[in-house]
C-alpha cells in the first residue's frame, strides 16, 4: 500500500514484514561489524551527535568539527571503505525510487536511548532530483515533517519497524527530523533503539 502524504512524499507502512526485517538485520550485522557506529560531531561547535551513524557505498555522509558535513570514501575513524551497498538494498531502491540511477550512499543512523534528530534539510547531495528512500527497523519514532521554510507548519508521522519512505519531487527539500523514539516499542533491534537507512545518490 502507497500512501502519498505529500507531493512526492511516498509513505509504505509494513513495507518489510517481520521475516524481512529480521533477515534485513541479519545482512547488516558483519558490514556494520567492519564500519562500526561512530557518533559526528557538528562543524565549528564540536557538538556530539546523539544519533550514532555509519555508511554503506562507495560513499558515506559524516560530520566533524574541523570538516564538516560531507561525503567522503571511507570511514573516519578505521580509515577502511565502507562496505557496499547489499543486493537486497539495491532491489528495494529499485522497487521504489522510481529513479534510473543507483544509490551511491546508505546512511544507516542508530537511535539508542534518548536519540534524536533536530530539523534540517538533507543538502549535501548535489543531485536535487534523485529522491531518498528510507527504511525504519526497530523502535518507532516520531518523525516531524515541515516544508521548504524553516518556521513553516509541520506535521508528525509515526515511523514503525518496516515502513519505508520516499521522499522525491518538493519533499526532497523539505525540512524533517526525529523528535523522539518510543523507547521499548520494537523487538527486534538487539540492545533496543531505532535503526534507520537512507539511500542517497549524492551526485
Ligand atoms: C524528508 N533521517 O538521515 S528518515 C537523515 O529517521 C534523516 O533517521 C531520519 O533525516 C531518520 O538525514 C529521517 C526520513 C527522511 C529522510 C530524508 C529526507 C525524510 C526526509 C529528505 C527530505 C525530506
Ligand atoms: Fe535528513
Amino acid at each position: 500500500m502507497r500512501n502519498q502524504l505529500h507531493s512526492g512524499f511516498d509513505f509504505y507502512p509494513a513495507y518489510l514484514d517481520r521475516a524481512a526485517q529480521e533477515a534485513l538485520l541479519a545482512t547488516l550485522a558483519p558490514l556494520i561489524e567492519r564500519a562500526p557506529f561512530f557518533r559526528p560531531t557538528m562543524p565549528k561547535t564540536g557538538k556530539a551527535f546523539s544519533v550514532e551513524m555509519t555508511n554503506l557505498g562507495p560513499l558515506g555522509w559524516v560530520s566533524d568539527k574541523g570538516g564538516g558535513y560531507r561525503y567522503q570514501a571511507t570511514h573516519p575513524v578505521t580509515g577502511q571503505a565502507w562496505p557496499a551497498i547489499p543486493q537486497v538494498l539495491l532491489d528495494l531502491w529499485q522497487g521504489v525510487a522510481n529513479y534510473p540511477v543507483l544509490p551511491q550512499a546508505c546512511l544507516v543512523n542508530l537511535y539508542r536511548d534518548g536519540a534524536k534528530m533536530g530539523l534540517h534539510v538533507d543538502g549535501d547531495e548535489q543531485d536535487r532530483a534523485a529522491p531518498v528512500v528510507s527504511i525504519s527497523l526497530g523502535d518507532s519514532a516520531i518523525f516531524r515533517l515541515g516544508g521548504a521554510e524553516r518556521g513553516g507548519p509541520t506535521s508528525s508521522l509515526k515511523l514503525s519497524s518496516g515502513d519505508v519512505v520516499v521522499l522525491g519531487g518538493a519533499s526532497r527539500d523539505f525540512y524533517h527530523g526525529i523528535d523522539r523514539v518510543l523507547s521499548g516499542s520494537s523487538t527486534l533491534v538487539p540492545g533496543g533503539g531505532r535503526i534507520n537507512l537512507t539511500m542517497r545518490v549524492v551526485g
